[in-house]
């Protein structure tokens, strides 16, 4: 599993602090990457337990993961609405973000925007002043020239995600590829989220603008919980 470096301890203190807001009941919007990770296996414990809890994977690996800890999954059309979406982040600046970093964001942005609430999981380390990390920007096999000309006009720099383990460009869940788009500091979130959405091919980015409700930020003795 992709790992941002934080500590262990961090990550899982995060984690952990937001699935207490998960309840008997709820269906939960599974985030993916390693800090989610720890709310998904403190849910798969309330499961256990006995709690009524669905669980609404954001990835492949979020969903296997939720397979491994036990928790009964479903799609979106099959439920009603999402409770609390737990999900990790690459960079937080203002309670803005850039997710994408497990080129995920697309069905992470989905779930998350469906929640009713969305709980956001980081280590100390993904706190910035404000967002300068690259946006990753999955887009269509085709779409990669006119999309990385696009981008070149917004004042970017695009460069096409390689897999590590083998030549090659990583592929997402949905058969894309991604671009990690260099745009020094994001001076206006929106803006350029909006921008970015309008480039035919595009399919998401990963600017995510006013959709988290709380940041639980993990630290190796407690957690802090900015709204
Ligand atoms: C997903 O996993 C992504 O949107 C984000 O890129 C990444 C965070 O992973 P980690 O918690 O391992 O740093 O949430």
């Amino acid at each position: 599993m992709k790992s941002s470096g934080g500590s262990t301890a961090a990550k899982r203190r995060a984690g952990q602090s937001a699935a207490e807001a998960v309840e008997d009941g709820m269906v939960v919007g599974l985030g993916t990457g390693s800090t989610a990770a720890h709310a998904i296996r403190a849910i798969g414990d309330m499961v256990a337990d006995g709690l009524d809890i669905r669980g609404v994977p954001t990835s492949f690996q979020s969903r296997q993961l939720a397979i491994e800890a036990g928790i009964p999954l479903a799609d979106l059309d099959e439920v009603d609405g999402v409770d609390v979406a737990i999900d990790g982040a690459d960079q937080v600046a203002g309670g803005q973000l850039i997710k994408g970093g497990g080129a995920a964001h697309a069905r992470e942005k989905i779930v998350d925007a469906a929640a009713d609430e969305l709980l956001i999981v980081v280590d100390p380390g993904k706190l910035a002043d404000r967002l300068d990390h690259p946006v990753p920007v999955e887009v269509l096999p085709a779409a990669r020239p006119v999309a990385t000309e696009q981008i070149v006009a917004l004042d970017g720099e695009s460069a096409l995600r390689s897999a590590e383990r083998k030549d090659g460009p990583v592929v997402t869940d949905n058969g894309n590829v991604v671009l990690d788009c260099e745009f020094g500091v994001v001076e206006d979130p929106a803006n350029l989220a909006a921008e970015l959405s309008a480039i035919p091919g595009v399919v998401e980015h990963g600017l995510f603008v006013d959709l988290a409700d709380e940041i639980h930020v993990g630290r190796e003795d407690g957690v802090d919980i900015r709204t």
